[in-house]
């Protein structure tokens, strides 16, 4: 069987996660300890990060976006990737500014105003918040909202009639984090609104979602 090493809540373990219940592909999931310091995980991934996917051979794989890919031509049914090229370029370059600045600017959004204590994020009393990061972070997750409200238009999925690996890529921050921050659902973004009841009613979704998701708690 294959094995997933992953942490719970984070989003690339999810992403992961997603793709493979999509594709019904069993698996075990191990939580890794003290990664950064137990030699036997950096055979496994030298860059010390999660996910990594060890195979039924024993060989790895690390990097969320690659493991994926991999998984869309070792499993190929249900077809994650459309068939047209142009298309396929589309979802992989939604799938990749998901990773690149998406999740950056959530990660900022978050750090400017809690403290973490997983699953815990601890709301900081005012005068602890970085405003200036608070404000800037705001003002580019807005941005990508927009952007991906713009490519859902007319769509059901950020794939088109497929839930891809980019529909993937963004469970986690737009059925998660952004839901619990209270960002998500905004009326300003309805075509996000009805992608997030979809996504959240699927099967594959719902068995990916993390055991212990993040709770705020307020101080
Ligand atoms: N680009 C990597 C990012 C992986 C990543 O940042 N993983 C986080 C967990 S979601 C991690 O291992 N963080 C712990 C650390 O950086 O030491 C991917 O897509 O797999």
């Amino acid at each position: 069987m294959l094995k997933l090493y992953a942490f719970d809540r984070s989003p690339f373990g999810w992403k992961v996660r997603v793709v493979l219940a999509e594709k019904n592909v069993p698996y075990e999931v191990i939580v890794p300890e003290n990664k950064n310091e137990d030699p036997a995980f950096a055979r496994l991934n030298p860059i010390r990060k999660t996910p990594v996917l060890v195979l039924q051979d024993g060989r790895t794989l690390y990097e969320s976006t690659v493991i994926n890919e991999y998984l869309e031509e070792a499993y190929p049914q249900p077809a994650m990737l459309p068939k047209d090229p142009f298309e396929r370029a589309r979802v992989r370059m939604i799938e990749d500014t998901f990773d690149q600045y998406v999740y950056p600017a959530i990660r900022e959004l978050v750090s400017s105003q809690f403290d973490s204590q997983p699953p815990l994020l601890i709301r900081r009393k005012a005068d602890k918040v970085d405003h200036r990061l608070l404000e800037e972070s705001r003002t580019k997750v807005r941005e990508h909202l927009q952007r991906l409200e713009g490519e859902l238009r007319g769509r059901t999925w950020f794939g088109g009639d497929i839930f891809s690996l980019a529909d993937a890529a963004h469970v986690p921050a737009l059925t998660g984090t952004l839901r619990i921050l209270g960002v998500l659902p905004d009326p300003k973004y309805p075509a996000l609104g009805e992608w997030i009841a979809r996504a959240t009613a699927r099967p594959a979704c719902r068995a990916a979602a993390p055991k212990e998701p993040t709770r705020i708690k307020e101080a």
